[in-house]
């Protein structure tokens, strides 16, 4: 029998909402369907494709909305579709927490697949602007958090959550004691943080730290993987990066093309306790430490971290601690542009261009296997210095350019000085006329002459260091310069190939670069 048109017309209707059909809600003064955020999250069941876009009274207008908001697991969206909390565009809409009590300006918790976007959240007390707790596959866009007790941004598990791919891009974090701070809770065992992007972030003025990642129980690995910190900006914090406690159990993590400077820190860039890390790219320059009397270092490699890569950084500026230096004593005491310490191994640090600090690059402890090369040293008042404890001759320093660095009061030019010959040097090319410490002998391949480097610290056209270098298998197929280009043929010694293979569309030809 065929069915009335009323009767199909009606089952059309109530298959509707398990379609998904997607709302918008607003949130406004007048003529909105609610005047306070909570009350649209509490008055609608949210589902993907859903969003709450927050209004100022006119179009392009400014609102404050005194609240602290709380989305739940009811309220999320599925791999269908996310829900969208959001300022209209044009709108500046801002969430002040202030006078609620210890609240975040916004915490999801428990919840998945949720968006935030153009929203500045400030005066959070003892939370933080937006607080996302055991809470996946979430977006922040454009948010301004500012103001806050204690952090900007917090992501956050404990045991048995999980966080995991949670994106912050385009947000800005200042004034708060931690601009980001992603951490897994003390006495945490099972659960997960991965899968984290920290992108194209402006992060400053942060009373403590800039983005700081991290198990609160400090050396407890296993919780966290795969982070993703790139082309961020971290400046006036009081530490810039910190990553610890990190392995690749998900995925390896990457600290790359993000500019850190005017830190006053003891480390702009810290890696502690972590695995299979790249940190590439960076751009570390003058960062005091006006309350440090130990470190002031640019990237440091510490507390047993191993596989992690440093590679193609320009580092310079940390000048802090210069009359603490012992000058040869077996102490960490310095400011310097690369530094691995504390038993920190099988690393590698290369085509790095590291000037203008008091040591180019330390490597302090009993850690092996760190590897050293295609580094260009220069300017520095030494160009590295090695203090290791071990008899195991695993470090290696190669196809570095050590030059032009000198020691303040000492009128010879200590660019290499050793405390032990727990390493293998050569392939290193020296200054006119260096000098060493007393027992060093001078790699057989090493050379003591004027690499004739251009100002901006490239080789330049008749450079004894071109194809000067020795090629190291296993990592030169697939090396990159300074300024990304592959190594042709023969390593050029120091950060910079100068010259690469060119394809024209009929051959290849070899193209004198930069
Ligand atoms: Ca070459
Ligand atoms: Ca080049």
């Amino acid at each position: 029998m065929k069915k009335p048109f009323f009767l199909v017309t009606l089952m059309i209707l109530l298959l509707l909402p398990v379609a998904g059909w997607a709302t918008t809600y607003t949130v406004g003064s007048s003529g909105c369907d609610y005047t306070t955020i909570q009350g649209a999250i509490d008055g609608e069941d949210l589902g993907p494709n859903d969003e709450v876009e927050i209004r100022a009274d006119t179009p392009g207008g400014t609102k404050t909305y005194n609240e602290a908001i709380t989305i739940y697991s009811s309220d999320g969206g599925d791999s269908s579709g996310y829900v969208t909390i959001r300022g209209r565009e044009g709108d500046t809409i801002t969430i002040d927490a202030d006078g609620l009590g210890d609240k975040s300006c916004i915490l999801l918790y428990g919840t998945q697949y949720i968006k935030v976007k153009n929203l500045t959240l400030t005066h959070s007390s003892n939370r933080a602007g937006i607080t996302i707790h055991h809470s996946s596959y979430i977006e922040l866009e454009n948010i301004i958090a500012h103001d806050c007790d204690h952090y900007g941004i917090r992501v956050m598990i404990g045991d048995d959550q999980t966080s995991e791919h949670v994106s912050i891009s385009n947000c800005e974090s200042y004034n708060n004691d931690y601009g980001i701070y992603c951490y897994v809770s003390t006495g945490t065992t099972t659960g997960s943080l991965n899968n984290l992007i920290i992108q194209y972030c402006n992060i400053h003025d942060n009373s403590e730290y800039g983005i700081r990642i991290r198990h609160q129980d400090s050396g407890t690995i296993g919780n966290i993987s795969a982070v993703n910190i790139h082309h961020c900006v971290i400046t006036n914090s009081r530490g810039a990066i910190t990553l610890a406690e990190t392995n690749d159990s998900v995925g390896p993590s990457y600290i790359c093309h993000n500019e850190v400077y005017n830190n006053d820190t003891s480390s702009a860039i810290q890696i502690n306790y972590s695995s299979y890390v790249t940190i590439a790219d960076n751009l570390v320059h003058d960062n005091p430490c006006t309350y440090c009397t130990y470190d002031n270092l640019g990237i440091n490699i510490d507390w047993s971290s191993h596989h992690v890569e440093v590679l193609r950084n320009i580092v310079y500026g940390h000048t802090s601690i210069a009359t603490n230096q012992p000058w040869g004593e077996s102490s960490a005491s310095n400011s310097t542009g690369i530094h691995i310490c504390c038993g920190a191994h099988d690393n590698i640090v290369a085509y790095n261009l590291c000037y203008d600090n008091i040591t180019g690059i330390h490597v302090h402890g009993e850690g092996g296997g760190n590897k050293i090369y295609n580094n260009i040293l220069t300017n520095n008042c030494e160009g590295i210095h090695l203090d290791i404890y071990t008899e195991e001759v695993t470090n290696e320093v190669k196809n570095n350019i050590i030059a032009n660095n000198t020691r303040p009061g000492v009128s010879v030019n200590y660019d290499l000085y050793q405390e032990k010959n727990a390493f293998i040097e050569d392939y290193n090319f020296f200054g006119a006329s260096p000098s060493f410490s007393s027992g060093y002998t001078l790699g057989a391949h090493s050379i003591q002459q004027d690499p004739l480097l251009t100002p901006n610290y490239h080789l330049s056209h008749n450079s004894p260091c071109i194809n000067a270098g020795t090629f190291i298998s296993g990592f030169h197929e697939t090396a990159l310069d300074i300024d990304g280009q592959p190594i042709l043929g023969t390593p050029d010694i120091g950060c910079d190939e100068r010259k690469a293979l060119w394809w024209d569309g009929r051959g290849w030809h070899i193209q004198r670069m930069y």
